[in-house]
């Protein structure tokens, strides 16, 4: 990008950061969002992985999302405060037919909430239930997930990183949320339709294991 087109429109840079048990979803979640792809072979994901997307929100605002990709057992490690640390959103993810998914995201919530104490800023979190191509196995009573949400005031989202469905809506209210900028609802249904040429031409190897990410990736951001 050249000097005078970053004048026009300066990219905003959000940090989020993706939690919750094994298995839920959120590798599936994030590589969907940044790459369009599903891969139904379960990869563990050990420590860290990034991945970027640039979107653009009304008013012409270029928004370059980090999602920092948290393996599900991270949880209790040295670790998880610092990856954590300075993020401006938080998803909490559950697998929707997974009761202790939902159950363990209280242990998640606890690690965030403490970390947030001692920054200055509170990260935007939201409640995520994964795998609703799935509703006829669901476990997950969706009031429950209501309920959650009401009681600690969280953003509330049911997507589907196999089908897409309502992903890329997730991420953009996200976004919009942190930057206070609300969304009418043709930009809402707009949000639906995926612009290929808005992916960014991202690693499919995650650079991995590293508490900063890479900046000659997040340079790679056109
Ligand atoms: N049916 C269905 N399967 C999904 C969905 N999302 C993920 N999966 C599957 O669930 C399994 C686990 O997905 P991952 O994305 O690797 O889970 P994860 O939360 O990253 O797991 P960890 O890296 O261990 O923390 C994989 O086999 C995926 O194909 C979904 O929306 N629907
Ligand atoms: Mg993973």
């Amino acid at each position: 990008m050249s000097d005078s087109e970053e004048e026009e429109s300066p990219d905003h840079q959000l940090k989020l950061v993706v939690l919750g048990d094994g298995t839920t979803g959120k590798t599936s979640l994030a590589t969907r969002f940044a790459q369009e792809t599903f891969g139904k072979q379960y990869k563990q994901t050990i420590g860290l992985d990034f991945f970027l997307r640039r979107i653009l929100l009304p008013g012409n605002l270029n928004v370059t999302l980090q999602v920092w990709d948290v393996g599900g057992q991270t949880i209790g490690g040295k670790m998880l405060d610092k990856y954590i640390y300075g993020a401006q959103g938080i998803l909490l993810v559950y697998d929707i037919t997974n009761g202790q998914s939902f159950e363990n995201l209280e242990d998640w919530y606890n690690v965030v909430k403490k970390v947030s104490e001692e920054s200055e800023r509170q990260p935007l979190v939201a409640l995520v239930g994964n795998k609703i191509d799935l509703e006829h196995i669901r476990t997950v009573k969706a009031d429950k997930h209501q309920r959650f949400c009401q009681e600690n005031n969280l953003s509330s989202h049911f997507v589907s990183a196999k089908t897409g469905d309502s992903v890329f809506l997730c991420f953009q209210r996200i976004a919009a949320d942190i930057l206070g900028i609300k969304l009418n609802k043709a930009e809402l249904e707009q949000s639906q339709r995926v612009v290929k040429a808005d992916i960014v031409n991202y690693s499919q190897e995650p650079v991995t294991r590293t508490v900063n990410p890479p900046r000659s990736s997040m340079c790679a951001v056109q």
